[in-house]
């Protein structure tokens, strides 16, 4: 499936605005068949935007179950004979949509796309009403798994990952109009040689027999620099201008269908950074040069809008990670927008690709965020049919960013157990399913402090290690040289196993403007001396090709006793204020000063 685009032949329509909407904890509108007409008792929200801080409604900001959305649209009068498709970019965590009363798709999963082909329920210039049924419940057989507890105040909703449960539209929903042979898919690969680039094309079409593909690279100033034809091939970019961190440069290619006389039938286009990524022994290289990474885990995360894009703050994040010196950062806990990676590619900056398999840990969250008694993998909890959903999800987020050039690895799941058996046993096909899908880039997941060097079962199918310790924060607290030694030792052991390490989080809460002068956790001090802390001993280990820092801003959480006002990992705090730790990690990245 391809984003919404226009081109020559195409074109999208928005649909983002303010939407009719109803919060339906009973379910009572899928049997009232509420999609049949206007939404009864329909209140207004913005699209896109998470419900749960935009209304001031403690039902909005706590409500468990399904969402009703509706709006009316009117068909582009020009669009006769063209196949319309209705796209979401995300409802979080699923939805079934209905075009005036016909039910048209349902998707599972809240961070990745899905469309209809709506063609034989529209006519062009006139108004459909479309309806979409959003579902935020967390279950044991989604990715994020939770589970519904009942409790004597009605039911809670429990889940083991340390961020607010956002839902709704997050990202913008498009009416697009496509040619009916067109273009479905591309998939880009890319490799160099000396001056020499290779861009590899593989198209899928539907509806175009008797069309061939024609596919036009042109550089940055809009220069044709290479031509082809057919489903697959691949072209060779003289004097290739690759891309590499830190130097967003991206080609365009210009995919076609054509026929015997030449007329365009269809035409997309993609836009390609030539590089390559591999992992040689420890080294991470991009272009086969060692590639350190500096950033951050971050969150799609602000107040009032909650989980949804918006383009101001994506600019800003962006001018703060230039400022601040970071190359990288990981999309934890989700797939990101599409927005944030195109403007990652066109920024230079490198990406670790998380899926939404976070928390599927039950010791772990058990004790801090509610909910203990669980056993993570068993018949009745993360079971088969999770697996299979965690599949589809890495197989649907493959799909989407695949040819991005600042994806450089995938991380399949973020601190699942994984010293179990069990827990070899669900990942092992996982690998699999992601090397299936993309066999260009390396394969991860995150590993938690739990499973630490020895213990972990499941790094062995990775290609790079990533680890998240937080030696001086939830152990060794306010202790930073019973940590660094502790650190050092678990890392040395890592660093025997011979594959690069990301240390994909270290970070200490930080209450902004608390000052101290002796070390006190939760002081901006302590932060600057935790991260120094942590930079000592990454600076001691060959194999640590990278820096993390968790998190890049506080962020909103479930409450709990563990957290004030969500956590407050942040270098940044929520509204982006820099703490004091945000000038240290500038001074080490930067190299100034
Ligand atoms: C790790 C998680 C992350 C949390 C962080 C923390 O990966 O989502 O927010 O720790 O506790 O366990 O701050």
């Amino acid at each position: 499936m391809l984003r919404p685009q226009d081109t020559a032949t195409r074109e999208r329509k928005n649909l983002d605005g303010i939407w009719s909407f109803r919060l339906d904890s009973d379910s009572a509108g899928r049997s009232a068949r509420w999609h049949d007409g206007p939404l009864p008792g329909a209140r207004d929200m913005a699209v896109p935007a998470s419900i749960n801080d935009v209304l001031a409604d403690a039902a909005a900001r706590d409500h468990i179950g399904d969402i009703w959305y509706q709006r009316t649209v009117r068909i582009p009068r020009g669009w006769t004979g063209q196949r319309v498709a209705l796209h979401f970019e995300s409802a979080t965590h699923r939805a079934t949509v209905w075009v005036d009363d016909h039910e048209v798709v349902s998707h599972e999963g809240g961070y990745t796309p899905f469309e209809a082909d709506i063609t034989e329920h529209v006519t062009a210039g006139e108004e459909i009403r479309v309806t979409a049924l959003v579902n935020n419940t967390l279950s044991f057989q989604s990715i994020p798994p939770g589970v519904i507890e009942q409790t004597p105040g009605g039911p809670v909703q429990r889940y083991w990952h340390d961020f607010f449960n956002y839902a709704g539209l997050h990202r913008s929903v498009w009416l697009s109009a496509t040619p009916q042979a067109r273009i479905e898919d591309i998939t880009v690969v890319t490799d160099f040689s000396g001056t020499t680039g290779s861009v590899f094309w593989t198209v899928e079409a539907a509806g175009g027999d008797g069309l061939d593909v024609q596919v036009v690279l042109r550089d940055a100033e809009g220069d044709e620099v290479a031509t082809g034809t057919g489903a697959s091939g691949s072209l060779s970019v003289p004097d290739v201008h690759l891309w590499a961190p830190g130097d967003g440069y991206l080609y365009d290619l210009e995919v076609r269908l054509v026929d015997d006389h030449g007329e365009v039938h269809d035409s997309v286009h993609q836009s390609v950074g030539v590089r390559t990524v591999e992992v040689r022994g420890t080294e991470f290289l991009v272009n086969r040069e060692p590639f350190y990474f500096r950033g951050f885990g971050m969150h799609e995360d602000h107040s009032v809008i909650g989980k949804a894009h918006s383009n101001a703050h994506l600019v800003n994040d962006f001018a703060l990670l230039d400022w601040i010196g970071a190359n990288s950062f990981r999309t934890s806990h989700y797939p990101y927008s599409e927005d944030v990676l195109d403007y990652a590619d066109r920024h230079g900056i490198v990406v670790i690709d998380e899926t939404a398999a976070v928390g599927l840990n039950m010791g772990l969250g058990g004790g801090i965020f509610g909910g203990q008694g669980y056993t993570t993998f068993s018949p009745d909890t993360i079971n088969g049919t999770s697996r299979e959903v965690h599949a589809q999800a890495i197989r649907e987020l493959v799909a989407r960013d695949k040819n991005h050039p600042s994806v450089v690895l995938w991380s399949i799941a973020n601190e699942p157990e994984s010293d179990t058996e069990a827990a070899e046993d669900y990942f092992r096909p996982l690998f699999d399913v992601a090397r299936e899908a993309d066999p260009t880039r390396p394969v991860g997941f995150v590993n938690v402090m739990l499973a630490p060097h020895g213990k972990c079962r499941v790094s062995q199918f990775a290609d790079v290690l990533m680890l998240n310790r937080y030696y001086g924060w939830y152990v060794n607290t306010g202790d930073l040289a019973g940590a660094e030694i502790a650190w050092t030792e678990e890392l040395g052991g890592w660093a025997s196993e011979g594959k690069p390490i990301v240390i994909t989080e270290y970070g200490a809460d930080t209450l902004a403007g608390n000052h101290s002068l002796t070390p006190q956790p939760w002081s901006e001090e302590y932060q600057v001396d935790y991260l120094d802390m942590n930079h000592r001993v990454f600076d001691s280990v060959d194999a640590v090709v990278g820096e993390q820092v968790w998190n890049f801003a506080d962020f909103a959480t479930t409450s709990g006793i563990m957290r004030v006002d969500g956590n407050k990992k942040g270098v940044f705090t929520r509204d982006r204020r820099p703490k004091s730790a945000a000038f240290a990690l500038r001074r080490r990245w930067r190299q100034e000063g």
